[in-house]
């Protein structure tokens, strides 16, 4: 397939500016390549299309050094590189790539077509780059039904029927993708682990396994898989799945041996246990540390890792109980077993302390275990966030996350230099993602969120970039150089994330949707259910309180400049006000608004944002090409329908709970 919403920002269009081709076409007749890898293959193979494409040249690839060309070579000692990074360097008429391995041409070869395509003269190509995460991840949470869970692009691109696909095109080019964005991870089945899945760690399902991995690996990028925590009883060798039982230890010895046997380089396990009915150690009376450093211990000779998530909560909560408070699980459980994980598990935090929620706090376990290796967790895919039906571009969103001031070494201790290892200097730790494509042909469903897929591989390679880079990046890859149409889509996204807060998550309230699917209104949804997941509304007023002095105390998990900020209702910020206290609704908010009035004001000023967006990309018809043009105009139009049944559910629903008036007398039903 090579349609232009299929190809993403890998467009490779011709380049029209006749400056600009004749300086890049210097360089580009000859692609010479002193080493046969094949990640140095996949560069030099990758340089060949796209010049052939962008600028109408057949490139030889040699070996040996010419006059004028790129040359692709490695420099074992060069110590202002990491294994990762590359350097890019013109001289005369030749342009020299150089990795200290093989990852760092690929790297360095997207890094040049990245700049080509976005119409950069090579002098500003030119540099050093080095990673500034070491584990740059994408979960998959595909099934092998061929169903992906919270997917919202079509279905699986690796399994269908359950059977491993036999389009391995497809992957190849998803490969691309992610390491033209710097991804090195990636695990390809559902940290939920289902029946036949389990057998993805059996001689069942290797030889399948591995064969993505060879794709994989040319790409730089390490497989993974979600294992089950009790497989050795699912699989019918063992009665028990005890971590301190020296048969299961044993088990998981021989298993990861075999593993290994297919697949030389696996990256290691990724683990739900103890979480939403998953088996976990705690069946055994055992702690997170017992479990994941039992897999550790098979992995270690290997080199593989465990990255064990810190999901683990109640969920079969009474909703009665109001000091039970899920926010305070993840931290609960983990952060007292600090320094007894063994080096090779990493702990995977979600963003934030409930479930990738509109707006939530930061969650307080960043920088809160010294001795633990840590990476966080987003969610590319748009579960919360309007399932790729409405807009949203979430990279604002990411670098508010990794800006966070933990405090935890005192001001200026950032989120972002916790999960980079420079904190505490972890042996391991990154950044990991749910994500969010599947076998629709754009690959994202809403076209324009394959900005988030593009924008969330930016990040992780470079936390510093600011979201307007990112966005004009991709979309001058994706959709050409013309300036203002750039621009009118830079706005378009920069106002998406406020806009869909608008009309779906006032004040840092989160759950007001539709149980199971999770799309939609519904206010009360998930108010009087097992999840731990309330607003508390009544006729008076709304919120969680989670301060010391009244509430499930909550921020004092927090570092103390922290926990005094969000604890105190006089600091803490309007848009997690109802996060952290529960206030009447008359209460003043720092807007000087009324928290009822604010409910009234962002629905109804939300949904009006949601229809100007229709138009906004209205103005852009005849300047983006008819077929994406149009799907994206269809997803617009959902959602500002959409925004209007939001709009009147929840204003409705305050309405007829508060018995107070819109100040300004609109229509509420
Ligand atoms: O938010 C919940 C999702 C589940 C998901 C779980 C998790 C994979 O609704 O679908 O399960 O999070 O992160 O494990």
């Amino acid at each position: 397939q090579t349609s232009k919403s299929y190809k993403c920002w890998l467009q490779y269009d011709a380049v029209v500016n006749q400056q600009r081709k004749e300086e890049y076409s210097v360089i580009a007749k000859v692609i010479s390549k002193q080493l046969d890898s094949p990640a140095a293959d996949a560069a030099a193979a990758e340089l060949k299309m796209a010049f052939e494409s962008m600028l109408g040249i057949h490139a030889e690839v040699k070996h040996e050094k010419p006059e004028a060309g790129v040359l692709l070579s490695i420099a074992e000692s060069a110590d202002y590189l990491t294994d990762e990074g590359f350097e890019i360097k013109k001289e005369g008429s030749r342009l020299l790539i150089t990795g200290k391995t093989d990852k760092g041409l690929l790297y360095g070869a997207f890094h040049l077509l990245r700049g080509m395509q976005t119409g950069e003269p090579l002098a500003k190509i030119e540099g050093i780059q080095n990673p500034a995460n070491p584990l740059r991840m994408i979960n998959q949470w595909d099934n092998i039904d061929g169903s992906i869970e919270r997917g919202y692009a079509g279905a699986s691109i690796f399994y269908e029927n359950n059977e491993f696909t036999k389009d391995l095109g497809r992957i190849q080019d998803y490969a691309r993708l992610l390491a033209s964005v710097g991804i090195n991870g990636v695990s390809i089945n559902n940290v939920n682990v289902h029946k036949i899945e389990t057998d993805m760690i059996t001689s069942v399902l290797l030889p399948d396994v591995a064969k993505i991995a060879d794709i994989f690996r040319q790409y730089g990028i390490r497989l993974f898989l979600s294992v089950n925590f009790a497989s050795p009883i699912e699989l019918g060798d063992l009665k028990t799945a005890d971590p301190l039982e020296e048969s299961v230890r044993q088990w998981w010895k021989n298993k990861a041996e075999e593993v290994y046997t297919y697949i030389p380089d696996f990256g290691g396990f990724v683990v739900k246990a103890d979480s939403e009915h998953r088996p976990g150690p705690f069946t055994y009376g055992r702690n997170h540390a017992d479990g994941s450093n039992m897999l550790a211990e098979a992995l270690a000779p290997f080199g593989g890792l465990v990255i064990w998530r810190c999901f683990v909560y109640n969920c079969m909560q009474d909703w009665r109980d109001r000091k039970t408070d899920r926010a305070r699980a993840a931290y609960d459980h983990f952060e007292p077993l600090d320094g007894q994980f063994l080096d090779n598990v990493i702990l995977q935090i979600k963003n934030g302390p409930m479930d990738f929620q509109v707006r939530e706090p930061v969650t307080p376990l960043f920088g809160a275990m010294p001795k633990t290796n840590q990476v966080i967790e987003f969610q590319v895919t748009q579960e919360y966030t309007g399932q790729q039906r409405h807009l949203c571009y979430l990279v604002p969103q990411w670098k508010e996350v990794l800006n966070f001031d933990t405090y935890a070494k005192g001001k200026g201790s950032a989120v972002k230099q916790v999960v980079d290892g420079s904190m505490y200097e972890y042996k391991h730790s990154g950044i990991a993602a749910v994500s969010n494509i599947g076998n629709d042909e754009n690959w994202t469903g809403h076209t324009l969120a394959q900005a988030n897929f593009y924008g969330y591989g930016r990040l992780t390679w470079n936390p510093e970039l600011s979201s307007e880079d990112i966005a004009k990046e991709w979309i001058s890859q994706t959709f050409g150089p013309d300036e203002s149409m750039q621009q009118v889509i830079s706005h378009m996204l920069h106002d998406s994330w406020p806009i869909y807060e608008s009309y779906t998550a006032p004040l840092g309230v989160g759950w007001m949707v539709n149980p199971e699917h999770h799309y939609g209104p519904n206010v009360d949804g998930y108010e009087y259910s097992v999840w731990g997941t309330y607003h508390f509304a009544d006729c008076n007023g709304i919120g969680v309180d989670r301060t010391i002095e009244s509430g499930t105390g909550y921020t004092s998990q927090y570092f103390k400049e922290n926990e005094r900020y969000y604890n105190s209702i006089d600091t803490c910020p309007d848009n997690l006000l109802l996060f952290f206290h529960h206030v009447p609704y008359t209460h003043v908010l720092k807007s000087g608004e009324t928290v009822i009035q604010h409910i009234y004001n962002t629905h109804f000023e939300g949904a009006d944002e949601a229809a100007n967006l229709v138009e906004t990309w209205c103005s852009l018809k005849d300047r983006i090409d008819p077929q994406r043009f149009d799907a994206v105009l269809k997803r617009l139009e959902e959602q500002a329908e959409h925004s209007k049944q939001w709009r009147d559910r929840i204003n409705t629903y305050f309405y007829r709970k508060s018995g107070i008036e819109d100040k300004q007398k609109r229509t509420i039903y």
